[in-house]
């Protein structure tokens, strides 16, 4: 296990100079903390992990404090549906593996408190992924408990890291229920056909008198206090025994949600559809507004924790966003947290669908969005055979977010997640025949681009093993401890002759060491976290090179970065400054020195990529 020195957070002299003439420790951990919260979110290097799945250092709270077979616990290690045992406690215990992979910032996996179990009979799942809060003011006993969330804090701050909790204001668990349709799936009922005015259609009986509906103009309490009935598209009730189990307590009352069904992801149900059964909230009333800014406040408050990572933002009417979003920023600061973090899930698989996630940032206000697009981007070019000219595309459309290119280098860029699946996923999908050693060149290919490209790197756990798996969703949530899972277990590993069976804190794995080593890379030069980006080549009809140049956000010293999609060696030439006439190589292979002022000649083998750096304006 490798320890590396935080030269980041201790950079400068004059807070290494205050840490040793004092003699408090509390204090030399105050100024490192302001440091930490002193770097802007485009020097990060985020490692994102559901708790569930990274480490058990806790069998003890394997079943949340709950008794009974795993429709009462939740708990199953040998299902990829249910809890696997991960928690606070053992992901305190592998920190240094994540900080030694150059992460600087960990994107954590909801930690508040779950529905254990939910799902028709025969079709049930578990809240191990967390997005099925109940309770939105503790941690999920599953995964520990508030002070072992203060614990991990503590540890991260020790080490100069940043910590992203992963929030959720569109639904809670899916506990209301519907009368008309008590075993079956309910369809969504729009307010033309269920007007708020009538019960149960137009024909109905008189309810709700005087509400204006749930239109921007109209999102007042004053209005809101006349929408006394929720029964006008369905009749919503609470289950016996599960009356109160939101907390805060206004959550159980099924006037604060939607209660109209199941979205179809398109028209109006985007918004105000449950998501298969989660109950919807009216995001739309102001009172639930207040609501969601005062408990998501009240983190920022407890933990002073760094930004959130904002769930199914796509599904939250833009009012409530603009109201929520600058209270938590004003939280933030009033906390001592200048650089707090927002990032909305905006879902796409568009490589060109910028505007969707532009729109976001616009209309809704979002600071920045996980760039979806660029996920699809990578996935079409280096995974299947787009030409590189998607590439430029992607960059090009920058200018569209609220913000232009500023924006886009704050926004979280990644090439899997756990929903949609694993890049080496797609890679398999795409090429059924791939060799695994070229299934690996890609991946590591796919890595650089997320590593020295635009926007804040967002790694996903597990990648940097090797973990494949067969699509999104629980498909591609394999834990790093040992697993139980058959399906996992049947999976083949990139980079490795192990399997799942076995854990994979593996500090020498080829995908680890070269995370590792362009972490490092990114964090240490500035253009290539914080630096201007401009496209400098592409190829069009077929995949080939793509390289772009980024400048130092100081001094403008140039770093040209290539890549090749091409299985084929690539000797070319690649535009520069005219005054960028030496050249380093910070990895890969560089030519010391232009071929004329204004080109450089790039040779990149197939699948390879190279960060050149102009020597003398550095
Ligand atoms: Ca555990
Ligand atoms: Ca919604
Ligand atoms: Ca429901």
């Amino acid at each position: 296990m490798k320890e590396r020195t935080p030269v980041v957070w201790y950079g400068s002299w004059a807070i290494r100079i205050l840490a040793l003439l004092t003699s408090s420790i509390g204090v030399a951990s105050a100024a490192s903390l302001e440091s930490i919260r002193a770097r802007a979110p485009e020097r990060e290097v985020i490692y994102f992990m559901l708790p569930d799945r990274f480490e058990n250092g806790d069998p003890t709270n394997d079943r949340g404090g709950l008794k009974g077979d795993r429709l009462r616990t939740g708990f199953d290690p040998t299902s990829k549906g249910f809890y696997n045992g991960g928690d606070l406690k053992g992901l305190i215990s592998r920190l240094d593996y994540i900080q030694g992979l150059g992460a600087t910032a960990i994107w954590l996996g909801p930690i508040y408190k779950n529905k254990p179990v939910q799902g028709a009979p025969g079709q049930e799942s578990a809240g191990y992924h967390g997005y099925w809060i109940t309770d939105f003011t503790t941690v999920d006993p599953h995964f520990g408990t508030d002070d072992e969330l203060r614990q991990l804090i503590d540890a991260l701050r020790a080490r100069g890291m940043k910590i992203y909790l992963d929030i959720i204001t569109n639904h809670t668990a899916d506990v209301i229920a519907y009368r008309e349709c008590p075993t079956s799936e309910c369809p969504y009922r729009a307010r033309a056909d269920y007007p708020y005015s009538r019960r149960g259609g137009p024909a109905g009986e008189p309810i709700n008198e005087g509400f204006a509906g749930d239109g921007p103009r109209h999102q007042t309490t004053e209005n809101f206090a006349k929408l006394t009935r929720a029964d006008f598209a369905y009749t919503p009730f609470v289950p016996r025994g599960e009356e109160s189990v939101k907390v805060p307590g206004w959550l159980n009352d099924p006037i604060w949600y939607h209660n109209r069904g199941n979205t179809t992801f398109s028209g109006e149900s985007n918004d105000m559809g449950d998501f298969v059964g989660l109950d919807d909230l009216m995001t739309e009333n102001p009172r639930v507004v207040q609501g969601f800014i005062d408990i998501f406040g009240n983190w920022i408050d407890r933990y002073g924790i760094d930004g959130f990572r904002i769930d199914t933002a796509k599904h939250v009417n833009d009012e409530f966003w603009r109201a929520f979003t600058p209270a938590m920023l004003d939280r933030a600061k009033q906390r001592g947290i200048p650089n707090f973090h927002i990032f909305g899930e905006v879902f796409t698989d568009s490589p060109t669908d910028v505007s969707l996630l532009a729109r976001y940032t616009r209309s809704a206000g979002l600071p920045t969005v996980l760039d979806f697009a660029f996920a699809a981007a990578v996935r079409e070019t280096i995974a299947g055979d787009a030409s590189t000219d998607m590439l430029a595309r992607l960059f090009a459309d920058d200018v569209l977010y609220e913000g232009g290119a500023d924006t886009a280098l704050r926004s979280p860029t990644f090439i899997s997640n756990h929903d949609f699946g694993r890049f080496s996923h797609f890679i398999f999908k795409k090429r059924p025949n791939v060799s695994l050693e070229e299934a690996l060149a890609r991946v590591k290919l796919a890595h650089a681009m997320l590593l020295t490209l635009r926007g804040v790197p967002t790694l996903y756990s597990g990648d940097e093993q090797g973990f494949v798996g067969l699509g999104g969703d629980q498909s591609a949530r394999q834990p790093l401890f040992a697993s139980r899972v058959a399906e996992y277990l049947a999976q083949p590993i990139l980079g490795s002759s192990t399997t799942h069976a076995q854990d994979h804190f593996n500090t020498d794995h080829p995908l680890y060491t070269l995370i590792a080593r362009l972490s490092t890379l990114r964090t240490a030069h500035a253009a290539l976290h914080s630096g201007r980006q401009e496209t400098r080549r592409y190829t069009e009809g077929k995949p080939g090179i793509f390289a772009v140049s980024r400048f130092d956000p100081v001094s403008g010293g140039e770093y040209v970065i290539a890549f090749n999609t091409s299985a084929s060696p690539i000797v070319t030439q690649v535009q520069v400054e005219t005054t960028s006439l030496t050249f380093d190589s910070l990895e890969g292979r560089c030519e010391s020195k232009a071929s004329a002022p204004g080109s450089l000649k790039m040779s990149l083998p197939a699948f390879g990529f190279a960060v050149c750096a102009a020597r003398g304006d550095r």
